[in-house]
């Protein structure tokens, strides 16, 4: 079989899917494309007009979640629970992930202060609300690793952008998942699920939104 990812090296969606990849080791190729100028071929390929789509011997699969999921269940599916409510709640968790990586994003790309405090606040509160999820760890679902693991540890990998300059955890409010989270970074699936230059790619995003984060940073 073929995998071909098509990326954009700052989108955390795509990191998911490549942390997976590199986890199974799932050989495969990238093309990154600019998603600020997305070349027609993957406009006409891409349904939602989005990355991460994984071409699989040329069908197109696309949403990072589902392409998780595909991805663990042709390489013996261990990174799913067994039992269907456990797999639900799982799932679940992954769509409060996406929900938490799209605060972190309106929150580093808010224009003024107001609207960045207002991202970050949420931010805070759901990480509040995974501190009470997670258990004695070491991962998500405790000594099994997992898709939901993948699945966070894109938000993770940015708040550590510019040695967590933009960081919204607070180790003593929520250690749980401030361990969690280094745990999650040491590991070389995720470490390589990005490319060399991301923390410089990142920051040029920021500083090209004008955003409140970038003022912050660069004073
Ligand atoms: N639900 C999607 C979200 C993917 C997504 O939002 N990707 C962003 C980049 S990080 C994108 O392609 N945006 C382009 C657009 O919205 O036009 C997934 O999990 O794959």
């Amino acid at each position: 079989m073929s995998f071909e990812l098509i990326s954009f090296k700052t989108c955390p969606f795509v990191q998911r899917a490549a942390i997976t990849l590199g986890y199974k080791n799932v050989e495969h190729t990238v093309t990154f494309i600019d998603l600020a100028e997305p070349p027609d071929w993957f406009l006409d390929l891409s349904p939602l007009k989005k990355v991460p789509v994984l071409k699989v011997d040329g069908e197109i699969l696309f949403e990072s979640a589902v392409i998780n999921e595909y991805l663990d269940e042709i390489t013996g599916g261990e990174l799913q629970p067994k039992d269907p409510l456990e797999r639900a709640m799982n799932r679940a968790w992954i769509e409060f992930a996406s929900n938490m990586l799209g605060n972190s994003y309106m929150m580093k790309n808010a224009p003024d202060k107001e609207k960045y405090e207002k991202y970050r606040d949420a931010l805070v509160s759901q990480l509040h609300r995974v501190e009470n999820r997670l258990g004695e760890g070491p991962w998500f679902n405790g000594e099994q690793f997992s898709l939901a693991d993948t699945a966070f540890a894109p938000l993770f990998a940015h708040d550590a952008v510019a040695d967590y300059r933009f960081s919204s955890i607070d180790p003593a409010s929520t250690p749980k998942v401030d361990a969690w989270s280094k745990r999650l970074l040491a590991l070389p699936a995720v470490k390589n699920s990005v490319v060399s230059d991301f923390d410089s790619l990142f920051l040029a995003g920021l500083e090209k939104a004008d955003s409140y984060s970038w003022h912050q940073y660069a004073a």
